[in-house]
């Protein structure tokens, strides 16, 4: 049974847990690794080790930290294989998901961080004859980025990449359900020419750990990624000492499917889109408004592709592996019951998948279509998390943009259009931080990425992520004879 460590000043250790959590395969149930808990007193050596290591870390160039993330790229380029079976064991996701998505998105992130700073242009402003202004932008300090369960090593190093680019130090707290790539990183930050304390990594619950984190008054900002309530009690932790604080949250995305789509093409992406890691990326469509004409036929060919999606040991080549826990899994399954009892109509799914042989007690749900709920439905309402859709029928464009929009959460959404003026059109009044047009997941990492209302505060992504590391100062420099 691996015990897992943390990594503090440089020190990959348990430093001596007092308190251990069971770390489990949720393709098989069964436990593969334990992992310490930090205590109070080590989340401060954390933070006072990543506070001594910041002068140093800051004051080094651009190009010298980015040689630094190069080298934690290509070591995790190396150990891609070895990264993507921990990542499928620890989240139950098919392991040539991981192989193709999870593993070499690291790697991208901390390139693309290591170019970007390389690129970041000054500003000034010229007042007049006699006076000049200039903006510097200086790295904030020791900044927390806490991460969730879904896309482990992806979304953690979507944090610190640009966190550690920019010259600040961090203290990362990884989901304690899925910490195994992330102590991995772990692991290959000495190799890279990490200095100690740059990066630390502390395991743990939210409360304690998470909590005792955004509290301590050393952490200059905090980067979150995870549930919407979760981040309201990050936000209100952070406002109390006017720390920076950016938050993505959930989602409710809805797909709007005009009838002058490709359809073919729009219902094979859509089952991709809606699916993908088993439902569990803050991104993927779970309501599906489609235009009269076509419901009939997109229904038909969706249900009939959903309905051939492959369930089952995500070591072996499936669609779906299993969702990440037992108690996740009874939350969706609940979900499903709950639509049955206010009318919904199953039209595929709906249940757990028993898979023969060494997955016969993991967490499987097979991929799940309703029909016949109304818009404020709490299944339409709450983000599920799961392998779970809807689908609603609309009229005209007014009532699928009303539709779409009748949410609490404004993360994502897709149209699916053959008219370019409507997809303009519609991409403007849809309430969500991102819009893709007959596509989804298209990924430009210059873009700024994240949502409005109940789904977040603040952007990640290019220069948006570098400018919420920074300070903004302006210097106003009078060089001329005349008063002023
Ligand atoms: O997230 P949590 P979980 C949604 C999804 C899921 C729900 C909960 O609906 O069911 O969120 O998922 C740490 N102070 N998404 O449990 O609880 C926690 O330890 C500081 C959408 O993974 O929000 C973990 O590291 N930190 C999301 C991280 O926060 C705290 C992806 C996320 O935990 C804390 C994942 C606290 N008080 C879940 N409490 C997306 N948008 O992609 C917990 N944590």
């Amino acid at each position: 049974m691996e015990r897992l460590v943390h990594l503090v000043d440089g020190e990959l250790s348990d430093f001596q847990a007092s308190r251990w959590l069971a770390i489990e395969d949720p393709a098989t149930g069964a436990q593969v690794a334990q992992l310490p808990q930090a205590s109070y007193t080590l989340v401060n050596k954390a933070v006072q080790s990543a506070k001594a290591a910041f002068p140093g870390w800051s004051s080094r160039s651009a190009e010298q930290r980015a040689v630094v993330l190069r080298r934690l790229a290509d070591l995790i380029d190396s150990h891609a294989d070895t990264l993507a079976r921990y990542e499928s064991l620890d989240t139950g996701k098919p392991l040539q998901l991981a192989r193709r998505v999870d593993i070499p998105r690291a790697a991208q992130n901390f390139r693309f961080f290591a170019d970007a700073i390389t690129q970041v242009a000054s500003e000034s402003h010229q007042t007049s004859a006699e006076v000049i202004n200039y903006t510097v932008r200086a790295p904030l300090g020791v900044v927390a980025c806490i991460s969730p369960w879904n896309l482990p090593l992806y979304l953690l190093t979507w944090k610190i990449a640009p966190a550690l680019a920019i010259g600040n130090c961090v203290v990362a707290k990884p989901s304690e359900v899925t910490p195994l790539t992330a102590t991995y990183l772990a692991r290959l930050c000495a190799q890279a020419g990490l200095p100690p304390g740059v990066l630390n990594v502390l395991h743990g619950p939210g409360d304690p750990v998470g909590a005792a984190l955004c509290e301590h008054p050393d952490i200059q900002a905090i980067s979150f990624t995870g549930g919407t309530a979760t981040g309201a009690q990050v936000a209100s932790a952070a406002a109390k000492q006017f720390k920076k604080v950016s938050l993505e949250l959930g989602g409710k995305n809805p797909a709007v499917v005009f009838a002058d789509c490709d359809l073919p093409k729009t219902v094979s992406a859509l089952v991709r889109a809606c699916f993908a890691n088993q439902g569990q990326i803050c991104l993927c469509p779970s309501r599906l408004l489609i235009e009269k004409g076509v419901y009939q036929a997109f229904k038909e060919m969706f249900v009939a592709q959903v309905q051939a999606l492959r369930v089952g040991d995500p070591q072996t080549q499936v669609d779906l592996g299993a969702v990440v826990s037992g108690v996740h899994q009874q939350r969706i399954l609940a979900f499903v019951t709950q639509a049955r009892e206010s009318g919904g109509r199953l039209l595929a799914g709906g249940n757990a998948v028993r898979v023969a042989g060494r997955c016969e007690r993991g967490y499987f749900v097979a991929p799940t279509v309703i029909e016949g709920l109304s818009g404020d439905d709490p299944v339409n309402q709450t983000e599920i998390f799961g392998p779970v859709v809807t689908m609603m029928p609309f009229d005209t464009e007014a009532e699928a943009v009303s539709l779409a929009n009748a949410s609490r959460y404004g993360l994502a959404s897709t149209i699916w259009t053959g008219q370019l003026s409507r997809a303009h059109r519609v991409a403007q009044r849809l309430e969500t931080g991102i819009v893709w047009v007959n596509c989804w997941m298209l990924r430009d990492l210059r873009t700024p990425f994240g949502g409005m209302k109940a789904s977040g505060v603040g952007r990640e992504g290019g220069q948006e992520v570098l400018r919420f590391f920074t300070e903004p100062k302006n210097v106003c420099i009078h060089f001329g004879d005349a008063d002023i």
